[in-house]
């Protein structure tokens, strides 16, 4: 069962937001100066790869020698045990969709006699210190095949923006155990062949930045060669997102706070020192957004195709002129937040791993009507008058992370010897003597039985137990994750309420993280300081929603379900410093 979920922002309007200039960098490209191509065709290319120079070095290592070679570029395969054999790694573009076939065309090696190869080090890391650890690998080590077997590896073709790539592994030296021996290979001769695939004409390139132009060049080995193969623009899908937006200037903004937004002409004239008010024309103002939310880490996972317009309102005084005290409206998201898991049939919290601020984009000279928010209109009020909403308050920090990996981030930490916390929450509109539920996940850093002993307001409501994972001799530090459900009546108060947390551990090492944790409460549906953002789950059919508490009668209501396109709530009832007005 799909089940919709509304929010809605009601408020006596509000306060405005800083506007910034923007400039915008791309990353720099390394290149791999071992590798040269020799020849290159339509279907191919022959690389040679040739080390500039050499390192060898013999080391005593707890009674044993050990030798270990690398050059400039290397790459070392990484595993544990196995001999360090540097690597040359090649990224090379390929026709989209072909299948690639290689043949080594020359190979001119050198003996390095009567030495041990040093294996590939197990880390370990116990706090900030890190420790090296060789163990030899008794399969390599103790047998007869040489290592690698295979000088050359070619990985499955992958995604690089416009390009299908591979990546071309040429190990730079083999080690044969019984001879006790390394090859050093001074010279690998590689020839690459593609079969099938796509090759397109020069003319029907996709267009790129020259920063663009520099990146692939940087990345791409066959940079030149690579031109030919990259993937047909979808003509009609880029162009008209061009001639949407060409020629326009953008101003950007940030917004931490989520809220409504309002923008006056004084406030633009203040802030933009060469805008002329007087040319702005109020129906071509445009805002854009994307939300807020981290881009899905699946490359294939459905994105915004550029920026995204939001629905706004501009209130211009009906003269088609953008005067002093003119404004917009918008609903701004920060990038925290709750979503509705249909699933679960609750809300889950979210946060933004890489920023604190959600970019915000507005146009002012566009060449086309900007998006304006549209009116959705109250039903008719009836039955019961719901006054409560469900209260939602979360707390995840990243304040620390413990495996240096990773997104694992945690917030407070805890020790035997410093096992207390408190968060305090503001939860003005929460209803005393009712029942909250919460969810915890803590992080245990080491092995033991972990303890949280939890109290709201004094009032000790749980206590969540966990063991810690032993990490085995040798392994990386192994955290245990753990997740508690609780649920307690009559712990909170309107107001201010203290969350209490005191740490226990069956020995003096123990250590833990609180990662997050989330409340849900009754709460009333009652403005703070002239506002009130609520979300609502109807069951069935129409409910009429009662809102108290504000200073005036100017009461305005929107639908924020979608943050492209919120909606002005119209024909609901003021009366009181209420607003009354029913939706399903
Ligand atoms: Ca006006
Ligand atoms: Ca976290």
């Amino acid at each position: 069962m799909v089940m919709r979920c509304k929010y809605f922002h009601a408020a006596v309007i509000l306060m405005f937001s800083l506007l910034a200039a923007t400039q915008v960098a791309l990353p720099a490209a390394g290149s791999n100066h071992a590798a040269r191509i020799l020849q290159r065709d339509a279907r191919g290319l022959t690389i040679a790869f040739t080390p500039q120079r050499w390192y060898v070095e013999t080391e005593d290592f707890a009674g044993q020698e050990l030798t270990r070679i690398d050059f400039p570029g290397a790459i070392l395969a990484e595993e544990e045990g196995k001999p360090q054999i540097p690597y040359h790694v090649a990224t090379v573009a390929i026709p989209w969709g072909a299948t690639v076939s290689y043949r080594i065309v020359a190979a001119r090696s050198e003996p390095l006699a009567n030495v041990r190869i040093v294996p590939f080090p197990r880390h370990k890391k116990l706090d900030d210190a890190h420790v090296d650890e060789f163990v030899f690998d008794g399969a390599v080590y103790g047998g007869s095949q040489v290592f690698p077997g295979e000088l050359v590896q070619i990985s499955p073709a992958a995604t690089f923006r416009d390009h299908q790539i591979i990546q071309v592994r040429v190990a730079g030296a083999q080690y044969q155990p019984q001879q006790r021996q390394i090859l050093k290979y001074d010279r690998i001769v590689l020839r690459l062949d593609f079969a099938g695939g796509r090759v397109l004409s020069g003319t029907k390139q996709s267009a790129h930045s020259s920063a663009e132009e520099e990146l692939y060049r940087g990345a791409i080995l066959n940079y030149e060669q690579s031109r030919d193969w990259r993937k047909p623009v979808t003509a009609g899908r880029k162009l008209s997102r061009l001639s949407s937006l060409q020629g326009t200037t953008f101003y950007r903004f940030k917004i931490r706070q989520e809220g409504m937004y309002k923008i006056d002409g004084r406030f633009l004239e203040s802030n933009i020192s060469s805008l002329d008010l007087s040319q702005v024309d109020p129906t071509r103002i445009r805002l854009f957004n994307n939300g807020g939310r981290e881009l899905l880490r699946h490359i294939d996972a459905a994105r915004p195709d550029g920026l995204t317009e939001n629905a706004i309102l501009v209130v211009d005084g009906g003269d088609g002129r953008f005067d002093l005290d003119d404004f917009i409206l918008f609903y701004g998201r920060g990038v925290e937040g709750w979503e509705f898991d249909p699933d679960q049939r609750r809300f889950v919290h979210y946060i933004n791993h890489y920023d604190f601020d959600n970019l915000y984009w507005l146009s002012l000279d566009g060449s086309v009507a900007g998006k304006r928010m549209q009116i959705a209109t109250s039903g008719q009020p009836g039955g019961a008058v719901v006054e409560e909403y469900q209260g939602l308050a979360f707390v995840e920090e990243e304040r620390s992370n413990p495996l240096n990996s990773g997104l694992n981030w945690f917030g407070e930490q805890f020790s035997v010897t410093d096992p207390n916390a408190t968060v305090n929450l503001d939860l003005p509109n929460a209803i005393a003597n009712r029942q909250t539920d919460f969810n915890f996940r803590f992080a245990a850093l080491n092995s033991g039985t972990h303890g949280f002993v939890l109290q709201m307001n004094n009032v000790e409501f749980a206590n969540a137990t966990f063991n810690g994972n032993a990490p085995s001799q040798g392994q990386y530090v192994n955290m245990r994750i753990q997740n508690f459900q609780f649920d307690a009546t009559g712990l909170l108060t309107p107001g201010t309420n203290t969350l209490q947390f005191r740490y226990t551990h069956n020995a003096s090492f123990g250590q833990a993280f609180l990662d997050w944790f989330e409340m849900f409460y009754p709460a009333q549906l009652r403005a703070v300081e002239d506002e009130l953002f609520f979300y609502a789950v109807p069951d069935s059919g129409l409910r009429t929603y009662g809102i108290s508490n504000f200073s005036s009668q100017g009461i305005q209501l929107f639908d924020i379900t979608d943050y492209a396109d919120v909606k002005q709530f119209t024909g609901a009832t003021v009366a009181n410093n209420s607003i009354t007005f029913a939706d399903v």
